[in-house]
């Protein structure tokens, strides 16, 4: 018998322990931040050695010398770089680069051409014609670098009267900020503008909410943020182009700090003007644009963590198809392969004959096969001893062989995608899947960042377990002068930051300069975008036409290769609203294709929560239903207690696949620049009060949508719900066609229910409403036209004119690569006498030369027809009549009354 005396002590001890070591760390984190603020006090700053050489384009190049304070000695925080270059380069009107350097330009950081971003060549006279301007330091005084907006004088960027520290390992450099809102800042859960916070960035397997505590980075690296400029509310976006660990301190109204431990103060400016999609298409076009996915991603998708054995996928493929639930794509995680090895499926537990069954898509009931591969290659499988062979592990300092960590499957070495055979490598790896005779569809890249279950990394004999999450120590406490996560070591769960690799001049992403060895500290957050990169290329190589990786690891440039979405989320009304403010923000990235895990990974989702979540992830870009592993299944048929769910969930997707083709043109329209999936304000920046409806979307500039997010009265089944139309705007209810304008719409929202949508007056939108098309593939080229008039009874709209989105080559041949499906539509309603009206619809090619395969429109409905001051709709069935759509200047009039 253990004593109660002895027990109550065990457990002071314990907290006692907890609390000091609480304790001591806080300190620490007290002492880091002490030190490196004496540094900014007292060690010195840099000087222009003399006046800046101007280039003919309106730059200038400058060389910097540091001047040592007087107490510059008592701080060694990192080798100060005392000699500097800078640069700043007009790359056009709206575009231009900032940046400090050493002299030679010889640190690590990622090249300026592709796979990586760079800047497109625009020609002298768009730079003559630039829209900002500089001002600069004078020799001997402290260094400062400003550029403003030369029509408003607005101040784009300031260093002034703020230090600029360029040590080996700590960098820092801050811009003064004047009333100003800012968006993007990162890949992280959180509202969608910007509040003061520090901010970290550090790629990391993590579900967290960040409200600008240090440590709370999730998956991708995107440090770039969208800023309304007070002075005529322009919009411009700033990147700062660097890979290392990084902290952005921001104080709203006053200053935005970089603190990163490498590479260079590199930034890039895009200047766009009170339309925010401007500037963000300026970015996109620096990112080297989106990829277009193929169209089946476009329809709904059912997954989760546990589905272990074919039979339990038959399963839920026939709940889905005697349920008549609309699905694309059905996908298989972690559980399919034998013993978590990649590029293997354990052909036990899913029998192949079954699974060939369910992805055969000759059969009309036939589904895409999408399927999981982590980034770790178990020790134990073949494509072990094949990458030793081929020599593409990240090699550790300690062994000088592959470092090992432990994922899924145990022990696991890790691709080194900077090596030049690891792209042969991963291709050969999705070589060996499709051995099993199954098309993989979709690729999902998952635990990139890359994702470990220990810290650092683990010797061969350790003995580590699958499914147990242990802390090894066996790697050296970083010596870091600044940990931008502050609460956790840098290569916490992730490589040792010492581990090796590739640093040869064949390098697949960065050459090493000067004999200078690459380590995880250099690549760590590049890691994810190599394997986005290799594995596209596989997937080229393997004769994908349009390819779908979806990716959970990304950087800036990532969506020129890979699609995404937003990692793990917990089965909350928080994380079901902060799906919304997250989407947008992978809009800005530059990838637009883009969900979150529909009613949740962790933790079961209610059914309240989960039909919430269904309405409103059948208008995410990308919409899947994804739980984890041992949740309560949140499939829409599980939860016969509450039949809203499969009701509402049915309901909602036939919305989603009425919209399929006009949101997939959405896409195509786009041509890889631009957001889809738009915040209100975006559309209405003029308007104050629509900032403050983050969770409200747009689907381009066609759809308002106000999904619910908030629970409600379970015993009423309804919730209380509130639209906001920005003023002046006039919108018509998608559903019912009456009219609501500016202002709080306030009412009740069954459970079972679509979600609020509305379309915006003077917009045409496309629709297909037949009812149960339960695949993409059966959508037909018979439209409806749904016309929102103006003021004026005018509305325009656009449509794609080919008749076949299945084939992938039919997309690439006209859309991606000449551009030329696109026509415009435009209509006019005329009165004319008594009750009689006019409807004259226009088509006109949106390129040079459209090629016009046929389209059928069969149906109108026009709205907004303002009669004796109210307004009318009016749906005109042409079943037997229809519009065709074949030519440039297809035109339609016809008479109706009203
Ligand atoms: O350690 O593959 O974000 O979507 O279901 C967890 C299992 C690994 C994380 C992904 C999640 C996926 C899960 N994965």
């Amino acid at each position: 018998m253990i004593e109660k005396s002895k027990i109550l002590t065990a457990i002071g001890i314990v907290v006692a322990v907890v609390i000091s070591v609480y304790g001591i760390h806080q300190l620490y984190i007290q002492h880091e931040a002490n030190r490196i603020d004496k540094f900014r006090k007292h060690a010195g700053f840099y000087v222009l050695k003399q006046d800046v050489n101007k280039t003919q384009d309106g730059g200038f190049v400058g060389f910097l010398s540091w001047k040592p304070g007087k107490k510059e000695q008592e701080e060694p925080l990192s080798p100060v770089i005392r000699e500097l270059k800078v640069i700043f380069k007009v790359d056009g009107k709206n575009e231009c680069q900032f940046k400090i350097t050493d002299i030679e330009d010889s640190r690590f950081q990622l090249p300026y051409n592709e796979p990586f971003p760079f800047t497109k060549e625009q020609g002298q006279e768009s730079k003559l014609e630039r829209i900002f301007d500089y001002k600069v330091s004078q020799v001997g005084e402290q260094f400062y670098f400003e550029l403003f907006r030369k029509s408003s004088g607005q101040t784009i960027f300031s260093t002034k009267d703020r230090p600029i520290l360029f040590t080996d390992k700590y960098l820092e450099i801050s811009t003064e900020m004047n009333e100003e809102m800012i968006f993007g800042l990162g890949d992280r859960r959180t509202d969608f503008q910007i509040k003061s916070g520090r901010y970290s960035f550090w790629n990391a397997d993590a579900m967290w909410i960040d409200n600008g505590t240090p440590g709370k980075s999730i998956y991708g690296y995107h440090p770039m943020y969208l800023r309304r400029e007070v002075i005529e509310n322009n919009f411009h976006v700033t990147l700062f182009r660097n890979t290392y660990g990084l902290q952005v301190d921001y104080k709203q109204n006053q200053y935005l700090t970089y603190k990163t431990i490498g590479g260079n103060l590199d930034f890039k400016f895009f200047l766009g003007d009170s339309n925010p999609e401007n500037a963000i298409k300026l970015y996109h076009n620096y990112v080297n644009g989106w990829i277009l996915h193929p169209f089946w991603v476009q329809g709904f998708h059912q997954c989760r963590w546990g589905y272990k054995s074919s039979d339990q996928l038959m399963e839920v493929w026939d709940k889905y198809n005697s349920l008549q639930i609309p699905i694309d794509s059905l996908w298989s995680d972690i559980d399919y392969m034998y013993k978590y090895q990649d590029f293997t499926i354990d052909t036990e537990r899913f029998n192949l004959t079954q699974m060939q069954t369910i992805y055969n898509l000759s059969n009309p009931q036939g589904v895409h096969w999408s399927s999981i591969i982590d980034v770790g290659i178990s020790i134990e499988e073949e494509g072990a001893i094949k990458g030793q062979e081929m020599n593409i592990f990240i090699q550790s300092a300690k062994t000088k062989e592959p470092i090992i960590g432990t994922v899924w499957p145990g022990k696991t070495y890790f691709p080194d995608f900077n090596h030049p055979n690891s792209t042969e490598y991963w291709y050969e790896g999705f070589v060996n899947l499709t051995k099993y005779g199954l098309q993989q569809d979709g690729i999902w890249i998952d635990m990139n960042e890359y994702s470990n279950f220990v810290t650092g990394e683990v010797g061969k004999d350790e003995s580590t377990l699958v499914n147990e999450i242990k802390t090894f120590f066996t790697s050296e406490k970083p010596n870091l002068p600044f940990n931008p996560l502050e609460v956790r070591r840098l290569d916490h769960r992730t490589l040792s930051l010492d581990a090796i690799h590739y640093s040869g001049d064949q390098a697949v992403l960065v050459n090493a300069t000067k004999n200078y060895t690459i380590t995880q500290y250099d690549m760590h957050n590049i890691n994810g975008f190599g394997e986005g990169l290799a594995t596209y290329k596989a997937a080229k190589r393997l004769g994908k036409k349009l390819t779908f990786i979806l990716s959970r690891s990304s950087m800036f440039g990532s969506g020129r290769y890979v699609q995404h979405w937003n990692g793990d989320a917990f089965s909350t009304w928080e994380y079901l609203r902060l799906s919304i403010p997250s989407i947008m923000n992978f809009q800005m990235y530059g990838i637009p294709f883009v969900g979150d895990d529909i009613c949740g990974l962790a933790l079961d989702a209610t059914a309240e929560l989960c039909a919430r979540w269904q309405q409103l992830g059948s208008l995410y870009p990308f919409s899947r239903n994804h739980n984890g592993d041992k949740y309560s299944p949140q499939e829409p048929y599980a939860f016969p207690k509450h039949p809203y769910v499969l009701s509402s969930t049915i309901k909602t997707l036939n919305v989603r696949y009425q919209l399929l083709k006009f949101y997939y043109h959405l896409f195509v329209k786009g041509n890889g620049l631009g957001t889809i999936f738009r915040p209100l304000f975006w559309e209405f920046p003029g308007d104050e009060q629509s900032y403050q409806h983050q969770f409200q979307f747009m689907l381009g500039d066609y759809l308002l949508a106000s999904p619910v997010v908030y629970s409600g009265n379970t015993f009423t089944q309804k919730t209380k719900h509130c639209v906001y139309i920005p003023e002046n705007s006039l919108f018509f209810d998608f559903y019912n066609y009456s009219p609501i304008q500016g202002g709080d719409h306030c009412f009740q929202v069954p459970f079972d229910a679509v979600v609020p949508m509305y379309i915006k007056s003077g917009k045409i939108l496309h629709l297909q409403d037949r009812k149960n098309t339960l695949r993409s593939r059966f959508l037909d080229n018979r439209f409806t036209l749904l016309i929102a008039l103006d003021e004026n009874n005018e509305s325009s709209g656009s449509i794609l004119t080919i008749n076949n989105y299945n084939e992938d080559d039919n997309i690439i041949q006209n859309c991606t690569e000449q551009q030329n499906c696109v026509a415009n539509l435009s209509a006019k309603v005329n009165s004319k006498s008594g009750t009689e009206m006019e409807i004259e619809i226009k088509v006109n090619q949106a390129a040079a030369s459209t090629n016009f395969q046929e389209i059928i429109v069969d149906k109108l409905i026009i709205v907004g027809i303002k009669k004796s001051e109210s307004y009318k709709f009016k749906i005109i069935d042409m079943i037997n009549n229809p519009f065709i759509i074949n030519k440039d200047g297809s035109e339609l009039n016809l008479q109706f009354d009203l």
